[in-house]
């Protein structure tokens, strides 16, 4: 049971830090997933904790990139399976997207419980479990880089929530398109993605989803004029600028 009242001004935050907790505990979450939850925890707040206008416009052309694609792969780490199992897989069917779990902290056991978390939340098939179907990703020396050679390997588009930095570069001299969810702006991966949705990926993945549910009635043309205008440096600017306006009036005295 929960020791956080609903009543507690911070318990929103405190409650998503209690997934992460609990997720560790039930041995989906590497202990370096807990310092990296602190570290959005700060970005968050930096932003106010609501989803900002660059934000949305990156989870609109997101979703048209993804819309686009012929192979869509959403990768699984044990962060994301604590924070939002259930819209992982709301996300890949309503995108056609494979589910491939891929470890930075590669651990087998870890591996197997983020997979039955995935099942008991409605996943059919996941990807990155197979030893027979492993291929190597160039360019990266992490376990990150051993991946499903009908996922990852094969995909066009790959979203990569909470990132740890190496892989995205690889994947994009891999010829494909990345999309991927930080709160922190200035990360290598932030910089590296041709989408970069900074916001908490608790707020975001469904907004996504919702995003990519109405886009789907759109046509080709009109997906692609939208990731045609989307700039990723200049919406991270975008970010970093929210962040400085949010700080400039915290820091004023009424
Ligand atoms: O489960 P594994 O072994 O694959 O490991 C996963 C972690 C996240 C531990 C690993 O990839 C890692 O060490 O990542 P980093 O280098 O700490 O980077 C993760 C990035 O995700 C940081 O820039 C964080 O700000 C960001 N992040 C963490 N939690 C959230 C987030 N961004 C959005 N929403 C969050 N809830």
């Amino acid at each position: 049971m929960s020791l956080i009242p609903k009543s507690h001004p911070r318990a929103k935050s405190l409650l998503i830090r209690e997934r992460l907790v609990s997720g560790f505990d039930n041995g989906l979450v590497a202990k370096e997933g807990l310092l990296a939850q602190g570290r959005a925890e700060a970005f968050d707040y930096l932003l106010g904790e609501k989803t900002g206008k660059s934000a949305k416009s990156a989870i609109k052309a997101a979703a048209a990139q993804i819309l686009l694609a012929k192979i869509p792969v959403i990768s699984v780490n044990g962060n994301i399976a604590a924070l939002c199992p259930r819209e992982v897989i709301k996300f890949a069917k309503q995108t056609g997207s494979k589910i491939e779990v891929n470890l930075f902290y590669s651990n087998e056991k870890r591996k197997k419980a983020i997979v039955k978390e995935l099942k008991k939340n409605g996943a059919k098939e996941i990807l990155g479990t197979n030893i027979t179907k492993q291929a190597n990703l160039s360019g990266i020396d992490s376990a990150r880089r051993i991946v499903d050679k009908n996922g990852i390997f094969v995909a066009d588009v790959v979203v990569v929530p909470l990132e740890d930095g190496d892989r995205t570069l690889a994947l994009r001299r891999a010829g494909k398109k990345v999309i991927t969810f930080d709160l922190n702006p200035l990360s290598r991966t932030s910089q590296t993605a041709n989408i970069t949705i900074v916001d908490n990926v608790t707020r975001a993945m469904n907004l996504l989803i919702e995003n990519c549910k109405k886009l789907s009635k759109k046509n080709k043309k009109t997906l692609e004029t939208i990731v045609k205008n989307f700039d990723n440096k200049k919406n991270l600017a975008g970010n970093i600028i929210e962040i400085k306006n949010n700080l400039t009036k915290r820091s004023q005295i009424a």
